[in-house]
Order: C-alpha cells, then sequence, then structure tokens
C-alpha cells in the first residue's frame, strides 16, 4: 500500500489563515464546503472504481503506482535568493540590463508547460508539479525561470484534468518565491483559439499577474505587431516582465527562402523593442532555425537591439542543442531547454546535457549538475505516470523543413489523422501541409494559424482534394471553421495579405477583416458573465473565475459541474487519479492543517438489479461505502 501526503495550500499548512484569505486566494471559491469533502472524494474514487477514467480509457497502461521520489530539501532552511528576488531588487529595467551584461548562459527550465504540452498532450497534473517544486526552490535557484503556465495548459487543466489553473498557478508560486515564472501569452488569442475582446485579454492579464506570473512571452501567430499591442501593454501595465517574441519560420540561411530573411526579423524585434518590450524571444516552435541561423540571427540582434535576448526552440530536427550553443558564443542570454526525461524530439533540448556542454566555456551556466540531474531523475518516474499520453514516436527527417510543423502540433496532428484513420498516409499529409502553407501565401504556422493549416491538410487528404480541386469554383465545399476564421482575417493579416483567389473561394460573400479584430468586437459583458456564473457556481464569483468562463465557457461550466459533484482532486495522487486503488492499498489526503483523509479501498459489490454497485472503503478507520452506477 502507498501511503502519500498530498499537498496542501500552504497558507493552511503555516497557519497564516485570515478572514482575508479568500479574497486573496479566489482559486478556493471552486472548493467545496469541508463537510462534504470526504464523501465527494470517496464518490469520484467509487466512479474510478466501477467505471475508470475515461481519461485514460482505451489508451496504454501506466505501469507504475509507486510515487515519484523527490530530492531531500530540508523544509526549515532559507530560500537562496534566486532570479525573482534580483527582479524584485532592481526593477525591470535594471534586471534585463543585469542579465544583458552578465556572461553566463541563462536558462528557462519549460519541464512544467512545453515539454509536456510537447510530449504528453500537456496531461501533467499539478499534483506532480508541485512535488518537485520545493527541490526547485531550493536547489535551483540559479534558473532563470520556470515556464509553467499558459499556452494550452489552461485549457487542458480543466477540460481533461479537471484543476483550476488560477490554482495551479497559486499553490506552485507559494512554493517558489524566488525563482521567476514565466508564461506563453498567445496575444490577442489569450490562451485560447481565437482573438478575444481587448477586455477580456486585459482582465486575464491583470488576474494572471495578481496570481503570480512574471514573465510573459507575447507572440502573435502571423507576427502582426498591432495584434501585440494590446497585450503587452496589459503586461506592462500590471507590473510583468514583458517578453515579447518573433516567431520564426522559413529559413534565414537560404537566399531562396526570402519572405521571412533577417532583417524581416530584425525589422520585427526593433517594431518590440520600440513598443515597450523588455525582453525579446524567438520563438522557433518549429525546431526551423538551425545552428547557422541561430548564430547569424542572435548576433545581429544583439547588435541592433538592445534588449536580452531568450531563445526557444524545439528539438524535432535532434540537432537544436547546436543552435543554442551557436547562439551562446554570440551573446545569447537566455535559452529554453527541458529536464533530461520530458526532452528531446518534439520538446526542448535536453537541459542537463546542455548545461554540461557549457562546463569550461565563457558562457558556463552556474546550475548545479547534482541539482538538475536528481530533479531530471524525479521527472524520469513522472513520466512513466503518463504512458497513456505517450505519442508515437514520429522522428523528423528532412521534410521537417518543407512542412515547418510546430513541435506542440506535430504528434498531435498525427493522432488526429490516426483517429480519421488516415496514419498510413502521414507522408502525404505533411506534404498537403506544406502545400497549403503555400496556399496561403507562406505564413507563420503556430497556435492558432498552425490549427487551421492542419485542419485544411486533414480535410483534403480525407476529401482526396488537390489544390487545384480546393479552387474549382464548382465543387462545393464546407472548410473548417478555422480555415474561415484564418482567411476571414480574425487571426489577424499575415505580411502581404492572404492570397485572394483561395481568400474569395473560402469566404465567398462573407465579410472579411483587414483591420485589428479586437477593434471592431463588442467588449465582454463582465457583469452578465458574473451573473451567468454565479448560478453555476453557487456562489458569487471572482474576477479569475469570470475570466476562465468568458475565454472557456463550456469547459469552464463543465468544470465546475464536475467539481460541486466531486469536489477537488487535484491532490490526489495520479495513480488514483487515472486507474484508482488496488483492494487494501491506502491513500491519505490532507485537505486542510491537521485534517487528514485516510482513505482505505476494500472492494466492489456485484451490481445491484438498478445496475448500481456498492464501493467499500475504511475512511480514518471507519467504514464508508458508496453507491456508484455501473456504466457498463
Ligand atoms: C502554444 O501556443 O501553446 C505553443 O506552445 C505555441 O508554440
Ligand atoms: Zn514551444
Amino acid at each position: 500500500p502507498f501511503l502519500i501526503r498530498v499537498m496542501n495550500h500552504p497558507k493552511f499548512i503555516d497557519g497564516t489563515c485570515t478572514t482575508r484569505f479568500i479574497d486573496e486566494t479566489p482559486e478556493l471559491l471552486e472548493f467545496t464546503p469541508r463537510r462534504d469533502r470526504a464523501t465527494k472524494l470517496l464518490k469520484f474514487l467509487g466512479d474510478i472504481a466501477v467505471n475508470g477514467n475515461p481519461l485514460v480509457k482505451d489508451r496504454l497502461v501506466s505501469k507504475r503506482r509507486d510515487p515519484a521520489p523527490t530530492p531531500i530539501v530540508d523544509p526549515d532552511a532559507a530560500l537562496p535568493k534566486g532570479s525573482r528576488d534580483r527582479f524584485k531588487e532592481l526593477g525591470v529595467e535594471k534586471f534585463a540590463q543585469w542579465v544583458r551584461d552578465q556572461k553566463q548562459l541563462l536558462f528557462t527550465d519549460t519541464t512544467f508547460r512545453d515539454a509536456h504540452q510537447s510530449l504528453l498532450a500537456t496531461r501533467v497534473r499539478t499534483n506532480d508539479l508541485l512535488n518537485i517544486s520545493p527541490a526547485y526552490a531550493q536547489h535551483c535557484p540559479e534558473l532563470f525561470s520556470l515556464e509553467m503556465w499558459g499556452g494550452a495548459t489552461f485549457d487542458t487543466t480543466m477540460r481533461f484534468l479537471k484543476e483550476s489553473p488560477w490554482q495551479r498557478l497559486a499553490d506552485m508560486r507559494e512554493q517558489v518565491p524566488n525563482i521567476l515564472f514565466q508564461m506563453l501569452l498567445r496575444a490577442s488569442n489569450a490562451v485560447g483559439y481565437t482573438n478575444y475582446p481587448d477586455n477580456v485579454v486585459i482582465a486575464f492579464v491583470e488576474e494572471a499577474a495578481q496570481a503570480g506570473m512574471d514573465v510573459f512571452r507575447v507572440f502573435d501567430a502571423l507576427n502582426w505587431v498591432p495584434n501585440m499591442k494590446v497585450a503587452m501593454d496589459a503586461v506592462i501595465n500590471a507590473g510583468g516582465i514583458c517578453e515579447a517574441s518573433i516567431c520564426y519560420t522559413g529559413d534565414i540561411s537560404n537566399p531562396k527562402r526570402d519572405k521571412y530573411n533577417l532583417k524581416y526579423y530584425i525589422d520585427l524585434a526593433k517594431q518590440l523593442e520600440s513598443m515597450g518590450a523588455h525582453f525579446l524571444a524567438i520563438k522557433d516552435m518549429a525546431g526551423l532555425c538551425k545552428p547557422t541561423a541561430a548564430r547569424k540571427l542572435i548576433k545581429t540582434l544583439r547588435e541592433e537591439i538592445g534588449l536580452p535576448i531568450h531563445f526557444h526552440t524545439h528539438d524535432t530536427a535532434g540537432i537544436q542543442a547546436a543552435s543554442i550553443l551557436e547562439g551562446a558564443e554570440v551573446g545569447l542570454d537566455i535559452a529554453d531547454a527541458a529536464m533530461a526525461p520530458l526532452s528531446g524530439g518534439t520538446s526542448q533540448p535536453n537541459l542537463n546535457t546542455v548545461v554540461e556542454m557549457l562546463r569550461g566555456t565563457e558562457q558556463e551556466s552556474e546550475l548545479k549538475t547534482s541539482a538538475i540531474d536528481e530533479i531530471a531523475e524525479y521527472w524520469r518516474s513522472v513520466r512513466e505516470f503518463y504512458t497513456p499520453f505517450e505519442s508515437t514516436v514520429l522522428p523528423a527527417t528532412a521534410d521537417l523543413y518543407r512542412h515547418e510543423m510546430p513541435g506542440g502540433q506535430y504528434t498531435n496532428l498525427y493522432q488526429q489523422a490516426h483517429a480519421l484513420g488516415l496514419s498510413d498516409r502521414w507522408a502525404e499529409i505533411c506534404e498537403i501541409y506544406a502545400q497549403v502553407n503555400d496556399m496561403l501565401g507562406d505564413i507563420v504556422k503556430v497556435t492558432p494559424t498552425s490549427k487551421a493549416v492542419g485542419d485544411m491538410a486533414l480535410f483534403m487528404v480525407a476529401n482526396d482534394l488537390t489544390p487545384s480541386d480546393v479552387l474549382n469554383p464548382d465543387r462545393e465545399l464546407a472548410f473548417p471553421a478555422s480555415v474561415k476564421d484564418l482567411l476571414g482575417g480574425r487571426m489577424g493579416q499575415p505580411p502581404g495579405g492572404f492570397p485572394e483567389p483561395l481568400q474569395k473561394r473560402v469566404m465567398r460573400d462573407e465579410p472579411v477583416l483587414t483591420t485589428r479584430p479586437g477593434a471592431s468586437f463588442e467588449p465582454a459583458d463582465f457583469e452578465a458573465a458574473e451573473a451567468k456564473v454565479e448560478k453555476f457556481l453557487g456562489a458569487k464569483p471572482h474576477r479569475r473565475q469570470v475570466v476562465s468562463y468568458l475565454l472557456y465557457p463550456k469547459v469552464y461550466e463543465e468544470f465546475v459541474r464536475h467539481r460541486n459533484e466531486y469536489g477537488d482532486i487535484s491532490g490526489l495522487p495520479t495513480p488514483a487519479f487515472f486507474y484508482g486503488q488496488e483492494p487494501g492499498d491506502e491513500l491519505a489526503v490532507d485537505i486542510e492543517t491537521g485534517k487528514t483523509l485516510i482513505v482505505k479501498f476494500l472492494t466492489v459489490s456485484d451490481p445491484h438489479p438498478d445496475g448500481s454497485r456498492v464501493v467499500f472503503f475504511e475512511l480514518n478507520g471507519q467504514p464508508r461505502e458508496v453507491s456508484i452506477i455501473d456504466a457498463s
């Protein structure tokens, strides 16, 4: 049997809980009243015992049931000063200057966000992030930041894991007060797939900053600067660190690919600098920035602009560590990398080995080998929990440079193709993806534009359409909604606009936007949204809850429904969350200071005539049973 202490809100643990607590920690509004919690938790575990967790249905089974071992952390030791302390001490401008002036290559660890978004379908649970957080705070204060929020995580925490993204942020913040937190913000698309009204983007940024976010990496999926301004201003006004991105596509080392050439990127970077960015990110979402290109781009950026440069890449091609090293030699300030067990392939390059590769060089990192290797061991075990979400290994061939698919999309699109029975036509899908890009006039492909290109490619392959079939006005074709969004200008404008024949063909007589979408949207009605949320939440919502609803109305409502039924299940160990317990297994869940639930699973009865089964537990030594409808 395994016995695990499940993290609870540290403010409860350290006894600083006051009446102001709920105001400061609104994510707790989504908690159930205490007396119901045990019953709801048993109901959840009972349901898993009888019906299984639909999340892992028909998927490979994880064999790991033991907790992942964490490095030893002395809870009484003072935390070493880290990047966040320095930022607070210096203020943003001086902090950015410090980053630029110092010599070592700094690192952002992406394991908490992009690595599992790229490798494990963004399914890593808060509990697994929290269990290792204290070790980072103690042993890795030399990190520039932890990328741990934003991108797809906001949606997937609620949609699949039935967790509050706000609670994840607040709880990790408590555990790691000394290292900067970083998030990926899709500019006007916030953490969604389509442009939102400006007041939603602004409210989201304000709430994120308030909940503990420091560095906001802002990008627009078409590198369209007008679409970045609202989000960048919101970050600056909220006191955050504004890291504006240039999304890298094409190939600056190949003069034949001249749409996105060196001048294009430098001009873009200068615009972002003049808009008040504090840091500049090169966002190489598909891993296309070859070592020679990285050297040329980073060297020129260092000469042409005054901001620190942060390089993000995906290792899909297998050679991107070389791009980081080339960049480091010409003044790269910060690189993104992932802990070894969650690195490589469509994820980021390997943090542990890149750090070692720099030993003895002028850019040597101050990160300690023993500390990051021990933490890597933890992630190796954690990855074993997520076997159901491992994707088919898809080694990239040179065709990566043809289709230019982002790391996060590569395995995802393959899964979609598989679900449509098209996995044997994968190479063809990749080629059609490239042709769709050509038809669109060669655009930047990253969420959400990459989704539109992927949807169109699948649509064409599934219907055996060639590019000329698509343009043929005599064919009745129902184009995917994302493609209409893109060509209707609702994701913004690419350099040079969209090719007219395709745009006309897809949009027909429907209106096409050429101005900034956010400028023509009605502002969201927060009061009306608040009233709606209050109804299903059963309490007056905090602005964070209203923002969740405005970003993802259906997903948020369904999340609250789950929480009303089962309570907060984010503290359960991952094996129990996916598979329930074995008969005789015990687990311990701290629900608040001094209140621990010890849940021992005993057995499940045969079905009753009404289709229900009784699940027998011991709760803190007392027999308890719950009746669950067997859905099979
Ligand atoms: C996201 O938008 O989630 C991405 O990771 C894009 O690269
Ligand atoms: Zn990425």
